[in-house]
């Protein structure tokens, strides 16, 4: 059966580590049509529009999205994707890779983080000369959902360890609802469980990642302390997500568009091709997704690297490293 994947590369070093995703893709065992289409800055800028309505199109018609990196239209772009594909759960693993240096390498981490609401709902207004406001949704719906989705994440995976981030001593009434409904899904799950303040949780996070596996999180949370796991690990670059929805999903790395390295030719694809594999799982390619980790895993450990990794390699060195071992 041929799936179809719509693929947006976005702005900056989206524009690079896309085909890398793209060529690993064409390697595996897999019956792919890829669809391209516009979305970022560089669209705004010629028509006006961040996310062209076609582009809407291609990742609501696809069987998978692959998105490379949002830039100042992040806002316009991204968030919208993700209502395209109707993800309500972005997937973000953080893991240490042997042979590469980490702050720390016992990092074995994936951060459950509500996708539709908490500041990232956009409500924002300004209501005065130099006064702002935002307003935070959270619902019991959207809060059910990503702790039974997490739930059952970790129990799928072999995680025995969940926590529920939260501030609910300072944002009672929104991260209170927060936390007693994902109490409550886990009061009906056999998995042992914590919560934790996020505040506290990113500190000991930084100092033994090794205690915590699957994290739940409000959006704002999430997308920060991925991140902050991120630095554990040898940085943004090897971080891939996947933003699931009961019908569709889109898979994108962690990372933004990097205008500081952008038009080199040496960002790191090893994210992007991360996310790629976490599509082939999606397709119930269980098998060829676990050999492109494999090739990744081998080129993370024997090189070549990019530079943000120590190396002075190329994307396109390390993607045909990636590409030879598969
Ligand atoms: N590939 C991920 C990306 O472009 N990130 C930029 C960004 O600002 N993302 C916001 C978010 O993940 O909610």
């Amino acid at each position: 059966m041929t799936h179809e994947i719509a693929v947006i590369p976005g702005d900056g070093i989206g524009q690079e580590v896309t085909p890398a995703a793209v060529d690993v893709l064409e390697a595996v065992d897999a019956d792919f049509d890829f669809v391209e289409g516009d979305a970022g800055d560089a669209v705004e800028e010629a028509t006006g529009e961040a996310l062209p309505a076609e582009t809407r199109e291609l990742a609501a018609d696809a069987d998978a999205t692959l998105f490379g990196a949002a830039g100042e239209t992040a806002a316009d772009v991204i968030l919208p994707l993700r209502e395209v594909v109707g993800s309500f759960a972005n997937v973000r693993p953080a893991r240490s890779y042997p042979g590469l240096d980490a702050v720390q390498p016992d990092t074995d981490l994936v951060f459950i983080r509500e996708n539709t609401e908490g500041v990232y709902a956009g409500i924002e207004a300004e209501i005065d000369d130099g006064v702002r406001t935002l307003t935070r949704v959270i619902t019991e719906d959207a809060s059910r959902e990503i702790a039974e989705f997490g739930f059952k994440y970790a129990k799928r995976n072999g995680f025995e360890n969940v926590t529920i981030a939260h501030k609910a001593n300072v944002m009672r009434e929104t991260d209170g609802l927060f936390l007693e409904t994902a109490e409550e899904v886990g009061d009906s799950f056999d998995v042992d469980y914590d919560t934790a303040l996020m505040d506290a949780l990113a500190m000991h996070l930084v100092m033994h990642p090794g205690e915590y596996g699957v994290v739940i999180c409000p959006n704002l949370a999430g997308d920060m302390l991925s991140d902050l796991a991120a630095g554990l690990v040898g940085g943004l670059g090897l971080l891939p997500s996947a933003n699931v929805g009961e019908d569709n999903a889109l898979f994108e790395p962690v990372h933004g568009s990097a205008p500081d390295i952008a038009g080199q030719g040496i960002a790191n694809p090893s994210a992007m091709i991360l996310s790629a594999a976490m599509l082939l799982d999606h397709l119930d390619y269980g098998d060829e997704a676990t050999a492109v980790r494999d090739a990744v895993e081998g080129v993370l450990a024997d090189g070549p690297r990019t530079p943000d990794l120590g190396g002075d390699a190329s994307t396109d060195e390390v993607t045909a490293a990636v590409v030879d071992r598969l």
